[in-house]
């Protein structure tokens, strides 16, 4: 079916930090990407055209150096790590539409092609730098750094040395003032705004030219004019979000079906990455003349019980560990817990396997399974497992005074879920969804179906309460799908509900989507587990 009204058919396009390959994939690269997964499900469910973006960062010294400390090549290396990576998506139910790979050909001839661009525009020049340098390390490190270090390495111990070097730098300075500009008319450009003040303030402190090429490795994009040089591996890395969409090839096929994503709606990455993603990225679409993103939303990080998680400490949340909560909680579980209790906001939030059961019990099996599988129990005890005929619509969601009726409650919330999930308020959106499940708890409290069907002159009124509760699972279960798609499919094939529906997010959600004699079977789609050892 088509989409519900022009607006909602708009192109939507999101993107994933590329993750780089000389590393596993963890909670961290699985984090980012369940959240663009749950904003693309959201944003399909409301008609959009979605683009998905994920993939691997390729090149660079250090993948250069692992090849070689493992006696591979480092293309063997990227191969055998990338395909770590895509592996990742199936269990994790991730959606993506391409997954780009910076050592692939439409890549690299397209990172050619807006470097040679950026060379005839004179935003790429050829210039000298002139440093401290530490010569075990190959490493330049700063004026204020090599003072702090007293002019010594840090790793040798040996004296820092005055070196030159001849490098293409990109011209950063240029763009201060239309930066600060496009900054003050886009205060939404960089979220959480806590992040955005860190920008600013850091932008005050004024832009220099930045290196983009490097001559001391060859693992790498060739810069096209002076194949000696290689281009410095975050610039190559950054123009994965417009090569994906082949705009750096506006004459080839990719273009003439993607250019039309182009500009991202979200550039989600880590907090650590910000200042690329917010600065020197879109100072390179000034550059290139090419419509900025609408948001970079930079998340904190895990921490895992109260600590950095890092390789020395051994305290990763790794693929393994992710898997023994699969197995235990379920897939759908591990994407609840991360739209919800995530760090989307300023604050790194804590992983505990504690906390993991706390929420899983208390929202997902008392609250969400729990409500599922009370309505179709008492339908299947007092129907024969058919939903009820009855009027639900005008029928108040409590018996509280002024409330409003299931239809008016579910379309504003179902408004407003809407609205979170399209801001990237998952946790919020989330939230809105279930309240529906909890208005349908509070409704078989208040009423006790299971009291009044004692006596069979009450059964019209215990159809109506049942149908709005099933109902109202229903909708709800429309609403989590984005973050729980597989048992809210689960939920909606049990109530006899042909998946999700269609007509964009609020048409699939309004109420009545039920009709009477339609078969319920009973489902419990989460079980209470045993708590983790302490
Ligand atoms: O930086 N908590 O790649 P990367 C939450 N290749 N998220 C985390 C995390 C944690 N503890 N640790 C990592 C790179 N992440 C570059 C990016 S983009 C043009 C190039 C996530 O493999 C988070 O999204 O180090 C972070 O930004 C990303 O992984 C870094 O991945």
């Amino acid at each position: 079916m088509s989409a519900s009204s022009e607006s909602s058919a708009r192109p939507a396009y999101i993107t994933t930090p590329i993750y780089y390959v000389n590393d596993r994939p963890h909670i961290g690269s699985a984090y980012t990407t369940t959240l663009c997964d749950v904003w693309a499900r959201a944003m399909r469910l409301d008609g959009r055209d979605v683009f998905f973006l994920t993939g691997t960062d390729e090149h660079g010294q250090k993948v250069e150096k692992s090849a070689k400390d493992r006696g591979m090549t480092p293309q063997a290396l990227a191969d055998e790590n990338s395909a770590e990576f895509r592996k990742l998506l199936g269990p994790f139910n991730l959606s993506n539409d391409d997954f780009i790979r910076t050592t692939e050909p439409r890549h690299e001839s397209q990172v050619q092609a807006f470097v040679s661009r950026l060379l005839a525009s004179g935003d790429i020049y050829l210039g000298e730098f002139n440093g401290w340098y530490d010569e075990g390390q190959e490493e330049y490190i700063t004026e204020l750094r090599a003072k702090e270090l007293e002019y010594k390495s840090p790793i040798s111990g040996k004296p820092l040395v005055r070196a030159t070097e001849k490098n293409y730098y990109f011209r950063l300075s240029a763009y201060q003032s239309k930066l600060e500009a496009f900054f003050a008319a886009n205060p939404g450009f960089v979220r959480p705004a806590g992040r955005f003040n860190e920008v600013l303030g850091r932008l005050r402190d004024g832009l220099q030219d930045v290196p983009v090429t490097r001559t001391n490795f060859t693992w790498g994009i060739p810069m096209p004019n002076a194949p000696e040089h290689v281009i410095y591996v975050w610039i190559d890395a950054l123009f994965n979000y417009a090569t994906a969409l082949g705009l750096g090839d506006d004459k080839g096929a990719l273009a003439k079906d993607r250019a039309k994503y182009w500009p991202p709606e979200y550039h989600v990455i880590g907090k650590e990455i910000l200042w690329f993603h917010a600065v020197i990225w879109p100072a390179m679409l000034m550059a290139l003349g090419l419509p900025m993103p609408k948001c970079v939303y930079a998340h904190s990080f895990w921490i895992r019980n109260g600590q950095k998680m890092s390789k020395s400490l051994g305290n990763f949340v790794d693929l393994p560990t992710i898997e023994t909560f699969f197995t235990k909680y379920g897939v759908d579980a591990w994407r609840w817990y991360m739209a919800t209790q995530g760090p989307l906001g300023t604050q790194d939030a804590d992983f505990s396997d504690k906390h993991f059961h706390e929420i899983y019990t208390a929202q997902l099996v008392n609250t969400f399974a729990n409500c599922a599988s009370r309505t179709s129990s008492m339908i299947e005890k007092y129907f024969g497992g058919a939903m009820p005929e009855a009027e639900t619509a005008s029928m108040p969601v409590s018996g509280a005074a002024g409330a409003p009726s299931w239809s008016a409650f579910t379309e504003a919330t179902a408004k407003k879920t809407l609205a979170h999930y399209e801001a990237f308020e998952l946790a919020e959106a989330a939230d809105a969804a279930l309240s529906i499940v909890r208005a349908v708890d509070l409704l078989i409290n208040e009423t006790a179906p299971f009291k009044l069907a004692k006596d069979p002159a009450n059964l019209p009124q215990v159809a109506r309460i049942l149908a709005a509760c099933a109902e109202g699972v229903r909708t709800a279960a429309v609403l989590l799908s984005p973050i729980m798609p597989a048992k809210c499919e689960e939920v909606l094939a049990a109530y006899g509900s042909g998946g999700v529906g269609s007509g964009g997010m609020v048409a699939a959600a309004r109420w009545g989507g039920l009709k009477p004699g339609t078969r319920i079977a009973k489902c419990a789609p989460f079980m209470r587990t045993d708590p983790p050892a302490a």
